[in-house]
Parts: C-alpha cells; structure tokens; sequence
C-alpha cells in the first residue's frame, strides 16, 4: 500500500507504475470542510529521514469525490481514503461525505495522529473518533502515533470503536534547529519525522501491538523503503505495509518493494506471506 500523504490524492503516481497492482492506494487524509494547511517551509530533509509540517492541507471531501478520485477509479487502484477531524464530530462529517463514494473505495483509514494537529490518540478519543466514522459504511482502520505511551490500549480501543484494523506508526513528532537563524527549520515549532529513522519506532510498535491486542490485524508503516524493511514489520505482526517517504526519493519505490519482497519469499522458500506475520514472536 502507499501511506498517507505520500502519494498524493489522485493518480499523481499512475505514470510511475500501475496503480491496480498495489494492494491499495492511501491517499492524504481529508476532512469535510477542507484546510490549507501550515505556512511554509513544512518539509526539511534530516539525515536518515525527514520532517514535516503540512498541516493537514486538503481539498474538502466533496471536492476529492469529485476533482481527484474519478483519475483513481479509473486507474483500477483500490482506494483507501484517509480523514481526520479536530472532534469526533469532524470524523462524522468527513466520513458522512465518503458515504456516496464509489466501492472503489474500499476502506476509510481514520488518522488519530496526526502529529501537526496537537492530536494524540488518547483511549476515549480513539473510540469516540471511530465510531463516529462508521457512517462511512465500509471498513475503517485507525492510524495511531507512536508517541503514545499505551499504544496496546488505543489499539483496543480503537477495535472497540469498530476498527476491523489499525496502522503502525504515523510520524514522530520532531524538531529541529537552523543554528544560524536560531530558530525551527519549519514554520511552527516542530513537525513528524519519517523516513528510515523511524523504522525501528515502527518495528517496536507493530511488535507490541500484535502481543497487546491478539488477533487485530495491524498494516506496518515507517521507513519502508525495501522488501526487507517491509519484512521486518510483517514479522513483527503486520499483515500489510505501506510504503511513505521512500516514494519522494523513488516515486517506484512501492512496486520495487513489492517486486524485493516477493523474490526473497521465492528465495526463502516462502509461498505465503501471511506464514510470517507474528514469526519474530515465535522466534522469541
Ligand atoms: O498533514 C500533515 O501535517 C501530516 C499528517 Br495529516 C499526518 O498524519 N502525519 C504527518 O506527519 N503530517
């Protein structure tokens, strides 16, 4: 899959690859009244990684319905459409206007993490939030930050709010310092590291996750940019991963890692994936 906000919100990847070979296509999260986001500068590259602060800029979602999905639709792609709100009453009205979507859209990711927005994903708020999605009508995972210190517990949560999924990790939050200017190299104080940096952060709450909440399928992200990284997660409990960062230095970087991933299975003598999810629990 590709990970929110990485890919666009449309076909912008359709000329790097087919879209209807990757398992899905996350696009950036959506609310229903549309925002413009953070001043610039919102990016800055780290070493290993980079910072953002976007700011949850977007189109409203009747907009989306109507401007950025058709190219999607008819791309093939499977669609997954990410919403955030401020209260669960924004995750209703974002998820009320996905309710006309075309099937295409498979699923509805709701972003509880979203490390520029002051959100965190507190117990009640996770459950509050998702439940308030269901008007979507279709299957909803929840994406959770891995700042949280009871991450097994918002993930429960979550599931009790009626997520049939959730998604390992959104960014970190971060800052950093440009010594000359003395001051944050991005507009606010601080935004979401991602990129390889965050892999272990990802690796270690994927793991966590898959002992806290038996039998809650998890999809693994954070600085994925080979087969073997997605591995990692997948062995760690995912049952899916999406690919982030890496597509802004390698727009192909999802089908390469798919294409990584499955000659290691042949070489490993692996035919089904799913036989790995979790391995790295019985291997102690
Ligand atoms: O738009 C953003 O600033 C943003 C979002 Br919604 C998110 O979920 N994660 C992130 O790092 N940035």
């Amino acid at each position: 899959m590709t990970a929110s906000g990485t890919a666009g919100r449309g076909n912008e990847l359709g000329c790097y690859g087919r879209l209807d070979r990757l398992g899905d296509v996350v696009v950036k999260s959506l609310n229903a009244a549309g925002w413009d986001g953070n001043p610039y500068p919102r990016l800055a590259p780290l070493p290993g990684g980079m910072l953002n602060s976007v700011g949850l800029q977007g189109p409203p979602v009747r907009v989306w319905l109507q401007e950025y999905l058709p190219g999607l639709v008819e791309s093939g792609a499977c669609v997954v459409a990410s919403i955030w709100g401020r209260t669960p009453e924004e995750y209703h009205a974002a998820a009320e206007a996905l309710r006309s979507a075309p099937s295409r859209v498979v699923a509805v990711e709701v972003n509880l993490s979203c490390p520029n927005l002051g959100s965190s994903n507190d117990t009640a708020r996770a459950r509050e939030s998702v439940e308030a999605s269901a008007v979507c009508g279709r299957p909803i995972c929840a994406k959770l930050s891995p700042a949280s210190q009871d991450l097994g517990g918002v993930a429960a949560s979550a599931r009790q709010g009626g997520a049939e999924a959730v998604v390992l990790v959104n960014t970190m939050p971060g800052m950093a310092i440009d010594v000359n200017s003395r001051r944050s190299v991005l507009s606010g104080p601080g935004g979401g590291v991602s990129g390889p940096l965050l892999r272990p952060v990802a690796v270690r709450a994927v793991y966590e996750v898959f002992s806290a909440v038996p039998g809650l399928p998890i999809v693994g992200v954070g600085g994925v940019s080979t087969g073997t990284d997605a591995l990692e997660l997948i062995l760690a409990g995912a049952s899916a991963v999406q690919v982030g960062t890496a597509i802004f230095d390698d727009p192909r970087a999802p089908w390469r890692v798919q294409n990584e991933i499955r000659r290691w299975c042949r070489s490993a003598g692996v035919s089904d994936l799913s036989e790995l999810t979790g391995a790295a629990h019985q291997s102690g």
